[in-house]
């Protein structure tokens, strides 16, 4: 079980356990959700050049195709991600279990986490999607090893997102919850220092990447903001406890 960290920020874990799982979810930075719909080149090619950009953590998310044809496409994410990004699947744990993902991500009317944990195991990731401090707690408490936490802006990537909750709003969760919390909805370059700036651990932004015509570049284009704005973020932190 090795934790390797590279000097370009690249986390590798080797063989997974509690602790290595927790500190790989604190040093996330952007996640890529995939979504054939709005993809220009197909979701193998997305997460390709997601993970050669320096892309930590995948989500495999179909909303309508087979059973088949998801455990063929997991199959070759989990491929591609080997040992340089982590794997989820988006809802449904049976595409988990069958292709050995490194985890799931759960909404508030998915399968409840507690019986996903004892389905997956203490060592697999579970994120959940949560709208409120409330959810957020609940998510905690259950077990979550990160919190999805949207929209932030209007979408219309997801037609039942409802109405953005604002950045301002992450900082209300972060101070109520431990775990990290992934921003998503809407966020694009322009508006996703601001999500930083609130106290986001991670991002994710589908459209704008995966609609791009250049996956690699606008993933490295995210992590490089979001590394940034993360520095700036923590030196702001340590100078105020300084005086
Ligand atoms: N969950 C909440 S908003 C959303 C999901 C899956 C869609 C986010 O897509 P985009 O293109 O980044 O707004
Ligand atoms: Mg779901």
């Amino acid at each position: 079980m090795i934790l390797k960290i590279y000097f370009d920020g690249q986390i590798s874990m080797e063989k997974g356990n509690i602790n290595q799982k927790k500190y790989f979810l604190k040093y996330i930075d952007f996640y890529l959700v995939t979504d054939s719909k709005f993809s220009k080149k197909g979701i193998l090619s997305d997460v390709k050049e997601a993970v050669e950009a320096g892309c930590q953590i995948i989500q495999y998310r179909e909303k309508n195709k087979s059973t088949k044809k998801m455990i063929y496409e997991a199959t070759e994410i989990k491929r591609i991600c080997r040992n340089n990004a982590k794997f989820l699947v988006n809802d449904r744990i049976d595409i988990a279990l069958a292709v050995d993902a490194e985890g799931v991500h759960l909404g508030q009317n998915d399968m409840p986490i507690e019986i996903a944990r004892k389905l997956l195991g203490e060592d697999k990731i579970i994120g959940l999607t949560v709208h409120n401090v409330y959810e957020a707690i609940e998510a905690e408490n259950k077990g979550a090893d990160y919190v999805g936490l949207g929209p932030i802006f209007d979408t219309a990537t997801k037609k039942d997102a409802g109405e953005g909750i604002g950045p301002e709003k992450i900082r209300e969760i972060k101070k109520s919850i431990r775990i990290p919390v992934v921003a998503i909805g809407g966020i694009n370059m322009d508006n996703c220092e601001s999500v930083i700036q609130n106290g986001a651990d991670c991002l994710v932004a589908i459209y704008a990447v995966v609609g791009s015509d250049d996956v690699k570049n606008e993933t490295k284009n995210f992590i490089n903001i979001i590394r940034k704005i993360k520095l700036l973020r923590n030196h702001h932190l340590t100078d105020k406890h300084k005086h």
